[in-house]
């Protein structure tokens, strides 16, 4: 049975999970009549130098090579690192990440994850190392840092590189630094859906400029300069339309970090003692990225599809980031290191993770009601 459910009010219109900012029409506009007169509307103008000068000060980071999105951003960065053979990662991550990796005709090898964090588990990286393995695909899953230093210490001793796909992790410091200064690159995702963005968009931090200058060739083409073609690579430049976009979004970056964490002060302070909701008590410390939570069914009394179903009919929309797990995807799932048994605590979280409506378009009532809803499922 249902608790108070009559009390409880259906959203009049859908509560998604994630809300972009959208930034005073008006001052876009203006930005936007900045590019008609400059005559360029892409092919890196003066709107993406000023935002990647700009991210590259927010982020704690040298340089920023602006790109059209995380994905293109990490296609490149796997290629600027010289990635080949097989390459350690996580399957608890979007599609993304690893389709990066064989669409590079890379090999990927599933490691297992740290229940708690939900990112790759580094002891158990050592045991996937084979003569073949060139590198560490790690991810900040919903902004929460993986263990850096126990990777770079791990990659150092194997001779391997280190990418991190930050898409989830815009603003995160990790030992008082830009998260985007670890690894051998780093990419963050600019997609509509994150905390900042511009529609679409990424970008990878460049630790110098000789590695901007690579990397902003790569982005071209592979063209160095007219007749001048040095690599067979694509095209994964942002426009100056969405480099504008991003320049007015950013002004909005702290209004929408304040009415996040009001959100998570809600969820954390009504949540907190519910029996078999799960989620990281430390959420506060890391960028407000997701609010994401596990739920155990036993001590619930119902199954994270059954809570995600249930929320529908209230007019919430939770999502099961991330469902299904990448190793078993149809086309991955036939890898050695896919076995769901070497993949036990991943294969556990993908069934129990839901990501709630996190985003500064909620109202501290809707929070209340969100949590009243889930409460409300509960044995
Ligand atoms: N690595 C990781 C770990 C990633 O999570 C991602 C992307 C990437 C790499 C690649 O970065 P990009 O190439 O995308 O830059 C979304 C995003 O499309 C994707 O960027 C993101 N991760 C992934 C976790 O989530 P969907 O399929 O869940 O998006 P969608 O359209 O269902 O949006 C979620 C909810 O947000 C909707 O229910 C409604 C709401 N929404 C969405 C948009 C786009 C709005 O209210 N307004 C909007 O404009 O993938």
């Amino acid at each position: 049975m249902q608790k108070n459910k009559k009390m409880i009010k259906k959203f009049k219109n859908p509560i998604y999970v994630s809300g972009p900012i959208f930034p005073d029409l008006n001052k876009y506009v203006d930005r936007l009549k900045e590019v008609w007169d400059s005559g360029f509307i892409t092919n890196s103008g003066k709107q993406v130098e000023k935002l990647e000068k700009k991210l590259s000060k927010v982020l704690d980071v040298p340089e920023m090579s602006l790109s059209s999105s995380g994905t293109s951003a990490l296609f490149n960065s796997i290629r600027y690192c010289k990635l080949s053979g097989e390459v350690i990662t996580t399957p608890f991550t979007f599609a993304s990440t690893i389709h990066s990796l064989t669409a590079n005709g890379i090999t990927p090898v599933f490691c297992d994850i740290d229940y708690e964090t939900m990112n790759i588990d580094p002891e158990r990286i050592i045991q996937l190392i084979t003569p073949k393995t060139t590198g560490i695909l790690g991810v900040h899953i919903f902004g929460v840092p993986c263990e850096v230093n126990r990777i770079k210490e791990i990659a150092d001793k194997y001779g391997l590189k280190v990418v991190y796909d930050a898409a989830h992790a815009f603003g995160l410091k990790y030992d008082r630094i830009g998260i985007g200064n670890y690894g051998d690159a780093s990419i963050f995702s600019f997609h509509a859906t994150k905390l900042f963005h511009t529609a679409e968009g990424g970008g990878i931090v460049c630790k110098n400029k000789a590695m901007k200058k690579n990397v902003d060739i790569m982005r071209n083409f592979g063209i160095k300069a007219n007749e001048k073609v040095v690599g067979p690579e694509l095209n994964g430049k942002m426009s100056e339309i969405h480099a504008a976009l991003g320049l007015e979004v950013l002004r909005y970056i702290e209004d929408e970090k304040r009415k996040r964490r009001k959100i998570l002060n809600i969820y954390d302070r009504r949540l907190k003692n519910i029996k078999g909701i799960i989620f990281n008590t430390e959420l506060k410390k890391y960028n407000l990225q997701y609010f994401v939570i596990k739920i155990d069914k036993k001590l619930f009394g119902k199954s994270r599809d059954e809570v995600n179903g249930l929320f529908k009919a209230y007019n919430v929309y939770t999502r099961k980031y991330f469902y299904p797990l990448c190793s078993n995807y149809p086309h991955y799932k036939n890898n050695i290191s896919s076995e769901r048994s070497k993949l036990a605590v991943a294969n556990r979280v993908s069934k129990e993770v839901l990501a709630l409506p996190f985003h500064g378009n909620l109202s501290e009532e809707d929070a209340n009601s969100i949590c009243d809803i889930l409460i409300s499922f509960s044995k």
